[in-house]
């Protein structure tokens, strides 16, 4: 493999700890909380977690001499959407193992949780891991989004465990890879088998959060990436002042993303689809909205503008919202029926008897090639894949509709040349910011002694991360306690409960009170390529949606 004098730099690169585990691991204790609850369901989650259900909030803490000389056997997997930082849980993991016992082991399943049911795997030594340290991507041992679902994966995932005699799994995943984590702790101790199960809280949209995950890792990285793209859009576009640029960003169903690329570049137009949802706008009112922005933009001489649009806007308008769902009820339950119809048209028609009368209605008034993408394969877990319904070219056909009936009504005078973008999978493997790079690290160390500590259906938590890294706190919650019931694939399943943007919240609120300058300005904010070497507020900075969410907490 070619190396860039920037990877040779980031494999010397030492991640900053946290000082309660910089110390040798005989003088790190843990302190155990009261019993604790799942957010909501309480009864039915107690009866599905019968073994799991209710541990407390574990935090390590300096002094009482924690036992972790013992040998281990622990298997890795990456699940779901590459993140910045992977490799570096991963290292953490691997270092803490090696502090406690040189002959522990660290096993890689590869492809994700499809690794652990096939048994592919790869043993992972020094000089494998030393090629990956705060590198980006997931490709040391790949992921995947596989779903151990059946009784047949389950037991399959059983036999590896028993196979490698492992000691601890470390599922490095979103939401929906960590409430799989939760139900694999379950089983391998309703079986009596010793492996137990630790979460890592991983996805760039940022949805995987709560009190003691302040942030899910990648998030930094990724909303970086995309800022330092849109800052130079930005720039183009008040240069040649002749396109307004619509770009989608990645983040599934919430807006954290565009909300964080909003605050760092002040663009004109930033849509948040759960304030879309919590005003029960129509897809016209929305597109109404961009146009008001236009037209008045347009007044001032100014034809070009900025708009930042969240992938999953489409799901959080409510006529949409109902379709969706029972979309994903009716393709579930009529599988075969709807596989069976040979084109769009049959499918139009196979739909238009199913679904209700006001649902059937929104998916005809969809454009053919955007009604198409509705129809799609749903992911592993249920989902429709926003990432592949183009909502920023949805936008730009309503948009340019109306300004068109405007003009002619003598009511808009502009022009409007709009140009499209999807910015996702650009920042996904980004060499992690410094701040992701010892996040990452201190999640998988963190990893290492929950798993010394002969913990099970935990999550790793470091905490006070708008503080320097010295003075990040380490510990676990249980995955009982984030989670819920909700409907997937028409059933009631117990699933972690997404974090989306809070209307009531600081982040949503600091954009909330300038976006109408930033509408009608050029206020443009640009804040370049991230910085890997120099000084620690352009290096270390964390998000903004990071820094205000905290400050509430001083
Ligand atoms: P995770 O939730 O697994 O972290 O994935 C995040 C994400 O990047 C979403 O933002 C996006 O909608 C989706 O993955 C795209 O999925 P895929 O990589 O399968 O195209």
């Amino acid at each position: 493999m070619n190396i860039s004098p920037l990877q040779k730099a980031r494999y010397a690169y030492k991640p900053k700890l946290p000082a309660v585990l910089a110390k040798d691991l005989a003088s790190i204790g843990i302190e155990l909380g009261k019993p604790t609850d799942s957010i909501a369901d309480k009864g039915e989650m107690k009866k599905i977690f019968a073994a799991t259900y209710g541990k407390p909030v574990a935090r390590f803490v300096k002094g009482k001499g924690l036992d972790a000389q013992k040998k281990l056997t622990v298997g890795v997997i990456l699940s779901g959407g590459q993140a910045p930082g992977g490799h570096n849980v991963i290292a953490g993991i691997f270092d803490g193992l090696k502090a406690g016992n040189k002959n522990s082991k660290l096993v890689g399943f590869k492809g994700g949780p499809s690794g652990l049911i096939e048994d592919d795997f790869v043993l992972i030594t020094a000089s494998f891991m030393n090629e990956y340290r705060n590198a980006g991507g997931f490709d040391m041992i790949g992921s995947g989004r596989t779903k151990i679902e059946t009784p047949e994966q389950f037991a399959a995932a059983l036999a590896t465990a028993k196979k490698h005699s492992l000691d601890a799994i470390v599922i490095i995943g979103g939401d929906d890879s960590n409430t799989n984590a939760a139900l694999l702790a379950e089983y391998f101790v309703g079986k009596g088998e010793k492996t137990q199960v630790i979460g890592v809280p991983k996805t760039i949209d940022g949805d995987l959060k709560n009190e003691y995950i302040e942030t899910s890792f990648g998030f930094d990285t990724a909303t970086k990436t995309y800022a330092e793209l849109i800052g130079n859009i930005e720039r183009d576009a008040n240069s040649a002042k002749k396109y307004w640029h619509f770009i989608k960003l990645m983040g599934r169903s919430a807006s954290h993303i565009a909300l964080e690329c909003a605050l760092e570049c002040s663009p004109n137009i930033c849509l948040i689809s759960e304030e879309v949802e919590a005003k029960k706008m129509t897809l016209k009112a929305v597109a109404e909205g961009i146009v008001s922005v236009v037209a008045a933009r347009a007044a001032n001489g100014d034809n070009f503008g900025v708009a930042l649009i969240p992938e999953g806007l489409i799901e959080f308008v409510p006529e949409i919202k109902v379709l969706i769902g029972e979309l994903n009820d009716l393709l579930a339950a009529k599988a075969a029926d709807f596989a069976a119809c040979k084109d769009f048209d049959a499918q139009k028609a196979f739909l238009a008897k199913n679904l209700s009368k006001a649902s059937a209605a929104a998916f005809a008034a969809l454009p053919a090639e955007i009604a198409k993408q509705f129809l799609m394969d749903r992911d592993p877990h249920g989902n429709v894949q926003v990432s592949r319904i183009e909502t920023e070219k949805l936008l730009i056909a309503m948009v340019e509709a109306r300004l068109a009936e405007l003009k002619k009504a003598g009511k808009y005078k502009g022009k409007f040349s709009a140009l499209a973008h999807f910015f996702g999978y650009e920042g996904r493997c980004a060499f992690p910011s410094n701040f992701d790079a010892d996040y990452c690290y201190s999640l998988g160390y963190t990893a290492f002694l929950l798993i010394a500590e002969g913990l099970t259906g935990y999550i790793a938590s470091v905490r006070n991360l708008n503080k320097s890294a010295k003075d990040w706190t380490a510990g676990g919650i249980p995955l009982t306690m984030m989670m819920n019931l909700e409907q997937r694939h028409g059933e009631k399943k117990p699933v972690i409960k997404k974090a989306l943007v809070e209307l009531d919240g600081k982040p949503f609120k600091a954009f909330a009170a300038k976006r109408e300058e930033w509408a009608v300005k050029t206020a443009y904010t640009f804040p370049g390529a991230i910085q890997y070497y120099g000084p620690a507020e352009v290096c270390d900075r964390p998000t903004f949606t990071l820094e205000l969410e905290q400050a509430k907490k001083k």
